[in-house]
């Protein structure tokens, strides 16, 4: 069955809705950020740029680096903005947009997409000007509520225990990451489990104006433990897309890794001066190792 219009929506010149991107825009690598201006922080490494694009946040350069075709793409922030790069890219190489019809299951392809962010630690022990490559990452954002995902049992244990140690209604989910990647690319960052929040201040324990529900809430994140098989899980640090990408990654079949430049320490109180040779260093280490 054709998907109709409605659900699959297709500009004019028959590139995605949001993106605005056509199929053979996209490598078989992307490089996604947040910050739409982060997009040519990458690209200015390439040796040549074949296509800028850009509609709303989502801002795409195509080009080349040593000889490798990347697409470096923005989200702007949240696992809402998540849901919809997700969802497109995945039509892009997955669905046929002329029939509207999805691919056959010998015939799906598999993306590596790797993340680029910021983020700040959790951990007096993970400094500010680490990168950290998250093995794990727990939601605390809804996203989860509105897809069948299947955790493990461990997944489902340390979610589990957020939930009671943060005293919350719902019980928030966790999700792996590639390790094919990790291994890869941030094999000598911190192994991390990221905590992704629906929010930057209240959400990541952040009082300006504001009281919070759960006073303890900061305490609450660095304290966690899980003990399991595997050895001790702690939460290591937070940011506000991780469990986005590595639950749409695992549903729809993507190799999905996200990389994080620790810019604030929220143990320590201490933010970086020097956030943007923070992000460089890690742009500079993605791209040399893709
Ligand atoms: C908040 O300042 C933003 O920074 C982090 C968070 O996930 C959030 O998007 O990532 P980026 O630097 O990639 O935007
Ligand atoms: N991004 C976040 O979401 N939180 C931080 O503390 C730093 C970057």
């Amino acid at each position: 069955m054709p998907i109709a219009e409605s659900e699959l929506i297709l500009n004019k010149d028959g590139s995605i809705y949001h993106l605005n991107l056509q199929p053979d825009h996209l490598s078989d690598t992307i490089i996604t950020v947040g910050d739409p201006e982060r997009v040519p922080s990458v690209s200015q490494h390439f040796d040549s740029i074949e296509t800028k694009i850009q509609k709303r946040e989502f801002v795409t350069h195509v080009g080349y680096y040593q000889g490798k075709r990347i697409t470096v793409i923005s989200t702007g922030m949240g696992t809402d903005n998540i849901d919809i790069l997700l969802n497109e890219l995945d039509a892009l190489v997955n669905v046929d947009l002329v029939t509207r019809e999805p691919r056959p299951l010998e015939e799906r392809i598999s993306l590596r997409i790797i993340r680029v962010g910021t983020s700040g630690s959790l951990q007096a022990d993970i400094p500010v000007g680490s990168l950290l490559a998250s093995e794990h990452a727990v939601g605390l954002d809804s996203l989860m509520q509105f897809y069948p995902l299947v955790e493990t049992g461990l997944e489902v244990e340390v979610a589990t225990g957020i939930q009671q140690a943060l005293q919350l209604p719902y019980r928030p989910y966790c999700v792996r990451g590639s390790d094919l990647l990790r291994e890869q690319i941030g094999f000598d960052m911190v192994k991390g489990n990221t905590l992704t929040c629906p929010g930057f201040y209240g959400p990541q324990g952040r009082v300006l104006r504001l009281d919070l529900r759960l006073p303890t809430l900061i305490q609450e994140f660095q304290q966690f433990r899980h003990h399991s098989a595997e050895g001790e899980f702690r939460l290591t640090n937070f940011e506000m897309e991780t469990a986005g990408y590595y639950a749409l990654g695992r549903m729809l079949g993507h190799e999905v890794l996200s990389l994080n430049a620790i810019v604030a320490n929220r143990a320590t109180r201490e933010f970086a001066t020097n956030s943007e040779d923070i992000i460089n260093d890690l742009i500079q280490k993605t791209l040399d190792r893709l």
